[in-house]
């Protein structure tokens, strides 16, 4: 007999309560809550959560509101070998994407999720990505039997009663979102304290606008508002209504004028894009502010007036927790100190038992003597294992953030300046350029690539191509996806000046170039300077490149020499990168934009 757990449904949407009621058909939950978000309701699952063993409290003096949670094994990242785009052409979800016929498709998630949810409650969680009643803003429901996955979302997105009420207005479509980790409970057996199955679909239907995720319940793969929500299916909904959906921060540079520029940036993965989005300006900038408004997804919009604006459409920071200290994030350290959920990272233990304290690599100089590590073991700065796992997280409201922009909650967004890509690249691409105009600008960002970093010591790493970041997330055909971008300029009076940025080049000696950091602060005034018209540069085959003396040197050693060496042009190596340009485009011909060709011509002509 199903169980309802509040007295009144606090909706009146037909269609809402249809569906939620098939899939209770479907799933066979034993009860069923409809979340309305408040702070009671949260620690009410967050001590529910205790006592099933899946969270544990931190010490509420050092880590206030905070809870620590360790995963499956097998259940640590996002699975992109399990994601799919149901399409109805194969055609549409191209290449780069793992395609399923959606009629197959829908069958065999029919299968799965058939008595998923036995023994379990179904949690009816609907969610605003970006501000509530925001033009920019989208409404999803994610049904889901993960209470681990309710209380992230109540971190990561707008949540519960507000949104009902939204929803009721009927001027939005609502995404459905079905969440089950596929572990049902049979009557009376023990839950563990991370159920998840060893089958794991994580799936996306672009035309019905629909998201069927399962078998885990970790971040992106259970989180269904961020990746796949917010990037896969809002960027077939952003190319079909004109705007783009991207995986891009968002920051604001002020000056000691008070003069306010913001720019979006998109990195693939281990460049350090939180880090970004949260620096502090260096020695030698008095009066600079660096504004964070996002660190993940933008959502971009012409206005009225034919100017880019884009919004945030998170409310926390779900980010990469080694690495991450007072030294190479102040502003994370932070904001994560209270009311955040710690995942896979390590225990410090005094003589075998938890003081109720995080600890990952790099958060510290000096180790703990003593931890339990990601997966519960002792552990010891002797052991040959980290203690927290690479991929190890925070969930942290944004709010929280000390460099958190006064108008990152403004429903009508922030205005773009500036879009910047980079990459990890230790050879060829030099710490700035400018391109040309849009067009390089897109061809710029759709040939961007990252080196693994665990490539062999010593040894240049493959270049692993991902446009625009986008290469996990692009909810369609990727050569589509590059004709849409070309196409958004004829919607602009202003396109934003594109850049492209590398911190990481380095010497034949393998020691980086670049100190990196904050000093990323002293590229990011010119790249604004820039973008308002204040600052000189110089032509290079590749695009603009700026000069010694046009870059702000106040308070760091760094000679015109080392300068000239970050910054150069390698023609041999440029022949070399447009070979592999040629390799992403033979991928993609079907669909590829003639302007994509034309700029590849012209680029090998000028070199
Ligand atoms: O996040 C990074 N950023 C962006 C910061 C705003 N990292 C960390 C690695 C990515 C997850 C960086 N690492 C950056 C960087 O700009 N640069 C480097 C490389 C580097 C590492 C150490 C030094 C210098 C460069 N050390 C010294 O210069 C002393
Ligand atoms: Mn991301």
């Amino acid at each position: 007999m199903l169980e309802h757990k509040q007295a009144k449904i606090p909706t009146h949407n037909r269609h809402l309560i249809r569906w939620v009621e098939k899939m209770v058909d479907l799933c066979q939950p034993d009860g069923i809550h409809w979340v309305d978000g408040s702070q009671e309701e949260y620690d009410r699952l967050c001590g529910e959560l205790v006592s099933a063993g899946t969270f544990l409290k931190l010490n509420e003096e050092r880590w206030p509101g905070c809870f620590y949670a360790r995963s499956s094994a097998s259940d640590v990242a996002r699975v992109e070998d399990r994601t799919f785009i149901c399409s109805l052409s194969k055609d549409n979800a191209g290449p780069t994407n793992n395609w399923k016929d959606p009629f197959v498709m829908r069958k065999k998630l029919k299968s799965l999720f058939r008595g998923s949810m036995k023994g379990r409650t179904m949690y009816v969680l609907p969610y605003s990505m970006g501000p509530i009643g925001s033009p920019f803003s989208q409404i999803g429901v994610q049904l889901t039997d993960s209470a681990y996955a309710v209380v992230n979302m109540r971190i990561m997105a707008r949540i519960g009663k507000p949104v009902f009420a939204e929803i009721d207005k009927d001027l939005k479509r609502v995404v459905p979102c079905m969440h089950s980790v596929g572990a049902p409970l049979a009557p009376g057996e023990q839950d563990v304290p991370w159920p998840q199955n060893e089958t794991k679909y994580i799936v996306h239907f672009p035309e019905t606008r629909e998201i069927w995720s399962y078998g885990s319940g970790y971040g992106g793969n259970a989180l269904l508002g961020k990746k796949c929500f917010a990037l896969r299916i809002a960027s077939n909904i952003a190319r079909d209504e004109g705007w783009m959906a991207e995986h891009m921060l968002l920051l604001g540079v002020e000056s000691p004028e008070g003069e306010k520029t913001y720019v979006a940036a998109a990195f693939p993965s281990a460049c350090g894009k939180t880090n970004f989005a949260m620096l502090i300006p260096p020695k030698g900038f008095d009066g600079w502010k660096v504004w964070t408004v996002g660190d993940d997804i933008a959502w971009i919009k012409p206005d009225a007036t034919g100017h880019l604006r884009a919004i945030n459409p998170e409310s926390g920071f779900f980010g990469v927790a080694p690495g991450t200290s007072a030294k190479t994030n102040p502003n994370a350290m932070a904001t994560l100190k209270k009311n955040s959920i710690f995942t896979n990272v390590a225990l410090i233990t005094k003589n075998g038992v938890p003081t109720g304290d995080v600890w990952w690599e790099g958060m510290t100089d000096e180790p703990p003597a003593e931890a339990l590590d990601w997966q519960g073991k002792p552990w010891t700065p002797a052991s040959s294992t980290p203690a927290a796992h690479p991929n190890g997280r925070f969930t942290a409201p944004a709010s929280q953030c000390p460099s958190i922009d006064p108008a990152w909650e403004d429903p009508a967004g922030v205005p773009i300046a500036a879009i910047i890509f980079g990459g990890r690249r230790a050879t060829t691409m030099p710490l700035v350029y400018q391109a040309f105009n849009w067009s390089s600008g897109v061809y710029a960002g759709a040939t961007m690539g990252s080196e693994m970093t665990a490539a062999a010591a010593g040894k240049l790493g493959v270049v692993r191509r991902d446009p625009m970041a986008m290469l996990p997330f692009c909810g369609y055909h990727m050569g589509d996806y590059f004709r849409h971008w070309l196409r958004m300029q004829k919607k602009l009076k202003r396109t934003p000046r594109i850049f492209h940025v590398n911190w990481f080049r380095k010497d034949e000696q393998g020691r980086f170039l670049w100190p990196g950091f904050s000093q990323n602060m002293r590229v990011l005034k010119w790249i604004v300077d820039r973008a308002t018209g204040k600052v000189g540069s110089d032509e290079t085959p590749i695009g603009w490149t700026p000069r010694y003396d046009d870059m702000h040197w106040e308070g760091l050693e760094f000679s015109k020499t080392q300068f000239d060496q970050l910054q150069e042009v390698n023609h041999q190596a440029w022949t070399e990168e447009v070979m592999g340009h040629e390799q992403l485009f033979l991928l993609l011909h079907d669909h590829l934009p003639p302007e994509m060709i034309y700029e590849r011509e012209l680029l090998i002509c000028r070199m």
